[in-house]
């Protein structure tokens, strides 16, 4: 852990350094992943039949491929009532708030009296891809799912690998209550090969979404231009900024959230108060002693974790804004008058009792984020995401004439001629039958 205050001399070099920490470095896996594509794209269900034999030692005919109706409700079953409240609970509350998120089109009718506007339209199929293993998170599954279906998309497909021919029932339960009924035992770069070409099975999409391990990745950054893709997800980050009115070990927790993802994750502290900022220190390493996943939220702090005393708080800020967090934690007295001062982060968090765990599971917001400093530019997950737009143009005779002659005059400086001719032909023929026009 790093512990840098901003009136010591060296503070600017020591952040610089800080901030290209998180940006991430990908594993280079470009060739192995490039074998696979072109494996499914070539021999199909054959190829994914073989990859699962290979990679999840899981030997399936190309009819086992997809899970049965059955196989979803026998899992659902083997899942308590009291977790499939807690996913209906977040189910709801992540459908009401991408509901909110539904754009309006656009139309109207300008001065010269074309009718010009613009049309959204969900996307036909979407692939998801959701990691096998402990990596599966299910609340990850309905953050992924819930906004393509409240965009109107009209097929949604998912991969999940089964290693060992093991599923979380948890991850089907969520699938099954963001009605997803598609769904195949395939993983990896195969799995996206797959949604991305089509296979006898498995019917083509048109963008894939969802996380997954370097070979996911690379995989989606292969297709892409072929399909659409989401963003590719980096390490998982915090920035913290609380005051000493906070309970310094709730503050610790929230920064082990974090840190227990994985030894890459990445969780700051900035506070103006370099006492409270100790007492933090010190909670993170307390709870570190008890936490069950603490090799892993252990290392992270070590190796990322990062507390930043400022001068005050439009600093911490300022610093903040800097870090492009993925969560932005505002654990102060007035954390909306702080929020206002906000240029960069992906989702932030408002108010001592407003956790980013609250944001993780059943705020609402989309928990897929931008990571790795791209909330400078990216934004998180939404109904946006699965939906492309139309624009449109509507003009009669009247509108021809009043702006045809720029069009003209614009097409032939370009030097093309069937351009200008297309308008002004036109505009000969309504010469032609309004001789007085
Ligand atoms: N914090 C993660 C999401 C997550 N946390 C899923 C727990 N489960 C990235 O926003
Ligand atoms: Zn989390």
């Amino acid at each position: 852990m790093k512990r840098l205050d901003t009136r010591e001399p060296n503070f600017e070099t020591a952040f610089t350094a800080l901030l290209s920490n998180r940006e991430e470095q990908g594993q280079e896996v470009h060739k192995p992943v490039a074998d696979i594509l072109a494996a499914v794209r070539k021999e199909g269900d054959a190829a994914l039949c073989a990859f699962t034999e290979r990679f999840d030692r899981l030997p399936l005919t190309a009819q086992q491929l997809a899970f049965t109706a059955q196989e979803i409700e026998q899992a659902r079953a083997k899942v308590s009532p009291e977790l499939l409240e807690a996913l209906d609970i977040a189910a709801q509350r992540i459908e009401s708030f991408h509901k909110n998120q539904l754009p309006s089109d656009i139309r109207y009718t300008d001065d010269v009296g074309m009718t010009l506007g613009m049309r959204w339209i969900p996307l036909d199929a979407v692939g998801l891809y959701v990691p096998g293993g402990k990596a599966a998170y299910p609340s990850s599954v309905l953050m992924n799912a819930i906004p393509a279906k409240v965009a109107g998309v009209q097929r949604l497909a998912m991969c999940v690998p089964t290693p060992d021919g093991v599923i979380n029932p948890l991850v089907l339960a969520a699938a099954h209550r963001a009605g997803v009924t598609e769904i195949y035992r395939v993983g990896g770069a195969q799995a996206v090969g797959a949604m991305a070409y089509g296979t006898q099975t498995i019917r083509p999409v048109d963008r894939i979404v969802g996380p997954g391990n370097a070979y996911v990745a690379e995989a989606k950054r292969q297709v892409f231009g072929y399909v659409g893709i989401d963003s590719i997800a980096g390490p998982s980050d915090v920035v913290v900024i609380a005051d000493s009115n906070t309970n310094p070990r709730l503050i610790a927790l929230d920064l082990l959230a974090q840190a227990e993802h994985d030894e890459c994750a990445q969780a700051t502290l900035i506070t103006p108060d370099a006492a409270f900022a100790d007492t933090v220190i010190q909670a993170v390493e307390a709870e570190l002693r008890v936490l069950s996943r603490s090799a892993i939220a252990g290392e992270s702090w070590a190796r990322n974790g990062a507390v930043l005393i400022s001068r005050n708080m439009k600093e911490a800020v300022e610093l903040a804004n800097r870090l492009a967090p993925e969560h932005l934690e505002l654990m102060v007295d007035d954390p909306e008058s702080l929020f206002t001062h906000v240029r960069h982060a992906g989702a932030a968090f408002l108010g001592r009792f407003c956790p980013e765990a609250i944001g993780d599971y059943v705020g609402g917001p989309n928990h897929v984020l931008p990571t790795s400093r791209t909330a400078r530019f990216a934004s998180g997950l939404s109904v946006f995401d699965f939906m492309k737009r139309t624009t449109f143009l509507s003009g009669g005779p009247d509108a021809l004439r009043q702006i045809g002659p720029a069009a003209v005059a614009l097409a032939q400086a370009e030097g093309l001629e069937a351009h200008a001719l297309s308008v002004s032909a036109r505009l000969d023929v309504l010469a032609a039958s309004t001789p007085n026009a």
